[in-house]
């Protein structure tokens, strides 16, 4: 496989929001043909309302495609290579999904980027994300780049402590997100849906997180 990318063009603004983080605004053409990419790993491997370690049912509904995916379940959080669910492996890393986080660490100014687990968040009105860190994966030293769909959402994005007053983003359908450096760590969120219905997608938010997990 190429370790290398493209560099594209950056149609849009880009925010620096914290060290090492940036909104590429409506970096991504999000059209049919991501979309189909999307539904395509879901009906390979549904979506799913998984259990966290405390045994509660999550709200935002999860999924995963490429060589590892993230779980939580009584056992706790890891990166798998089987779906628990049906035993498969997850479905491969559609290429588009690949060169899209390449380009977008690259424009954000991260070397090239090679992810090897894509999470799919789907969030319905109501749902969602309460203030945590990602630590699942083996190394912090690449970026995660978040690829957003549908439905707008806040982001909250807060500090290295949890205590961090969180600073409050709108995501919008084709922003991509990119957290490396000493944001890789901080603390973040997703504020509660709010309801409507996005062209594209009805009444949902669709969000891809690429990182490398091992
Ligand atoms: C900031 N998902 O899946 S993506 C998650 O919109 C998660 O579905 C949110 O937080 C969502 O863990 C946010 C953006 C994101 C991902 C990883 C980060 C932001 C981050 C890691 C460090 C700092
Ligand atoms: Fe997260």
């Amino acid at each position: 496989m190429s370790t290398r990318c493209l560099s594209l063009e950056t149609p849009g603004r880009v925010d620096s929001i914290g060290p090492g983080a940036s909104i590429l605004r409506g970096f991504v053409d999000a059209d049919a043909a991501l979309i189909a990419a999307v539904e395509d790993v879901a009906a390979a491997a549904p979506f799913r309302h998984m259990t966290t370690p405390g045994g509660r049912s999550m709200s935002v509904a999860m999924t995963n495609c490429g060589p590892f995916g993230w779980v939580s379940d009584a056992r706790g959080y890891r990166y798998t290579a089987e779906d628990p669910a049906t035993g498969q492996c997850w479905p491969a890393l559609p290429s588009t999904f690949r060169a899209l986080t390449c380009a977008a660490a690259t424009a954000a100014g991260f070397a090239a980027f090679e992810p090897d687990a894509c999470l799919i968040n789907r969030y319905a009105p109501g749902n969602r994300i309460a203030l945590h860190q990602d630590r699942d994966e083996a190394e912090f030293d690449a970026p995660i780049v978040s690829v957003s769909l549908g439905l707008p959402a806040t982001f909250l994005f807060g500090g290295p402590r949890r205590a961090d007053r969180a600073a409050r983003y709108r995501l919008e359908h084709g922003d991509v997100v990119v957290w490396g450096g000493e944001s890789r760590l901080y603390y973040h969120g997703v504020a509660p849906l709010a309801a409507g219905t996005h062209e594209a997608l009805g009444d949902v938010r669709i969000n891809l997180t690429l990182r490398r997990a091992r």
